[in-house]
């Protein structure tokens, strides 16, 4: 056995090191697993995505542990809740001291490489080689951070280069002596869904099908959901989400959502002449067309216009990232190396396209709490299967050390994913999870809470403003419109989910209130007018209503 040096604790196991398998972990920016057609092709056909899954294992009850971006991402780094790995929110940068799943499989001898979008606030650690976006990122021309260049701006369109890089790192960089992990991580399809210059044109002129829940008018539930701002008629912005040009919202004398003009200048400013040129050809049209009919639209007319513009634009990103990630398959397949590859495919989160109303994320209602998850390993995973257990994004870090024949941590709290991918689905026992969305006061105001989720139901803790308890029938109430937390009918049933979530909170040591000393800074930010999307007013109404509670 072979003492690591770093982390004394974890060992090498058994595996022979020449078999060792390479780890490629594909992750997206908010792709909802509505616009993948491996699980649904009523909006978009991903060919290639769907490759992953046609190679190996779909699975339909994937979720995250926090449904928004850096969190996501730092249990998934971790294996830990963000109670533990204190990246609880966006606000606040990742804490480097966490020891995570890249760092051990360095020190274990692979390879590693990240590029793409992090979003911790800080440089990966564990990384042979890494090219990162500052924070968000940006569609146009992006800068990246990069381990051994500096900061550096690309010219081009960024899910393209991102894969430029990933194939050039492989092809002129890969040691093929060592096993290697390599993280591919697209910006796309995040806000503000600007799509490539190839697909505007056909893009612009799609048309897609309403989700049924699209006015959902949010009585029957908590007044969380009622308290939201992501209401695609009421908070997506004109100018900056669906691209109505300044001038056109000043002539038609429709007013900003927020800094909805500032938003668009921004991202057009980025463009050089000639993709400047291609998307004024395809969004002056979509301008005409507005003009002329916007004098007569109701507010319904509005919501499905708003609509249609959303799915254009974020589903024409899409059709980028699966281009390019049918150029990464192809390439492993030249290159003989599939065989020996886990290929991971999956989103930092879900996210709304419209049901309930929404864009956006942040809820445990399903489209955000759930995440896309399709996984490759020839040899290992029957192709075309596929698993519908109760899995996490807290699974990865254990899934790739077990599969690197590394032990893991014993603070970990996921479940290795091996059992399930090997045909072994007799060894997996979990039968509900636990989820925790802190990210409050913040952009789109979606409360605090907590929940359990079984296959059958979702008793959630709404709290921090309002102390209030919601039971979604999940089966029954698929769309998940009733709260049924009231109902006699469910007494039983609710006092034995009660009594589960709170042995989940223990299992996974969730215990703690909020600290006062974090809630104070977050608030003096908001008072200071440092928290996007929260006005000082906002953040002060906000303590008033905590302290009647
Ligand atoms: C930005 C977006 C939000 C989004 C957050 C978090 N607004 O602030 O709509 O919820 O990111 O997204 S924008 O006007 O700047 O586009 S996350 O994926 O990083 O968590
Ligand atoms: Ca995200």
């Amino acid at each position: 056995m072979i003492i690591l040096l770093i982390f004394g604790s974890q060992s090498i196991a058994q595996t022979p090191v020449g078999k060792r398998p390479n780890i490629i972990f594909i992750m997206s920016d908010d792709h909802a697993y509505q616009a993948i057609s491996a699980y649904d092709n009523k909006l978009i056909e991903t060919p290639n995505i769907d490759r992953i899954a046609k190679m190996g294992m779909l699975f339909t009850n994937a979720s995250v542990t926090n449904s928004i971006c850096a969190p996501s991402r730092a249990t998934i780094f971790t294996g830990k809740h963000s109670h533990l790995n204190g990246k609880i929110d966006n606000h606040f940068p990742f804490d480097t001291t966490n020891v995570t799943f890249p760092q051990i499989l360095q020190e274990a001898g692979y390879q590693t490489a990240m590029f793409g979008k992090l979003h911790f606030g800080n440089s990966p650690k564990g990384f042979d080689q890494f090219k990162i976006l500052p924070g968000q990122g940006s569609y146009y021309n992006p800068d990246f951070i990069t381990k051994n260049e500096g900061n550096i701006k690309v010219e081009g369109y960024v899910t393209d280069i991102i894969t430029d890089m990933t194939l050039n790192w492989l092809e002129e960089e890969r040691n093929p002596d060592q096993p290697f992990m390599l993280m591919y991580l697209h910006k796309a399809p995040h806000r503000s869904w600007l799509m490539a210059e190839r697909h505007m044109e056909e893009f612009t002129n799609k048309t897609f099908p309403e989700p049924s829940t699209l006015f959902d008018d949010y009585s029957g539930r908590t007044p969380a959901a009622a308290e939201a701002e992501m209401n695609i008629l009421k908070h997506m912005g004109w100018s900056g989400d669906n691209k109505v040009f300044p001038e056109v919202m000043d002539e038609l004398g429709i007013a900003e959502i927020g800094v909805d003009k500032r938003r668009f200048e921004n991202e057009v400013g980025r463009f050089n002449p000639s993709q400047k040129e291609n998307f004024m050809a395809s969004y002056t049209k979509v301008n005409d067309r507005f003009k002329k009919d916007y004098p007569s639209m109701t507010q319904e007319d509005k919501m499905k216009w708003k609509y249609q513009r959303y799915m254009q634009d974020y589903l024409g990103t899409i059709q980028a990232v699966d281009e390019n990630v049918g150029r990464l398959i192809d390439y492993l397949e030249a290159n003989d190396m599939m065989e020996n590859t886990i290929i991971v495919y999956t989103s930092d989160q879900g996210f709304y396209l419209g049901e309930h109303g929404w864009f956006d994320k942040r809820f445990v209602y399903d489209e955000s709490f759930k995440t896309p998850l399709l996984v490759a390993w020839p040899g290992k995973t029957k192709p075309g299967t596929r698993s519908d257990e109760l899995v996490q994004n807290l699974d990865f870090a254990q899934t790739f050390l077990d599969a690197a024949g590394v032990s893991a941590p014993s603070d970990m709290q996921g479940e290795s994913l091996v059992p399930l991918l090997s045909g072994q689905p007799e060894k997996w026992t979990r039968d509900a999870v636990y989820y925790h969305y802190y990210e409050y006061p913040a952009e789109h105001m979606v409360n605090r809470h907590y929940a359990i989720v079984t296959k059958e139901y979702k008793l959630i803790h709404y709290y921090f403003v309002e102390d209030q308890w919601e039971l979604i029938v999940r089966k029954k109430d698929p769309q998940e419109l009733t709260n049924v937390y009231n109902d006699p009918a469910y007494a039983e049933i609710k006092q034995e989910l009660h009594v589960r979530l709170e042995k989940l909170r223990e299992k996974y040591k969730d215990n703690t209130d909020l600290s006062q000393g974090y809630i104070d800074l977050l608030m003096n930010d908001v008072a200071q007018n440092k928290v996007f999307g929260v006005s000082p007013a906002k953040g002060e109404e906000i303590l008033k209503r905590r302290k009647e509670n």
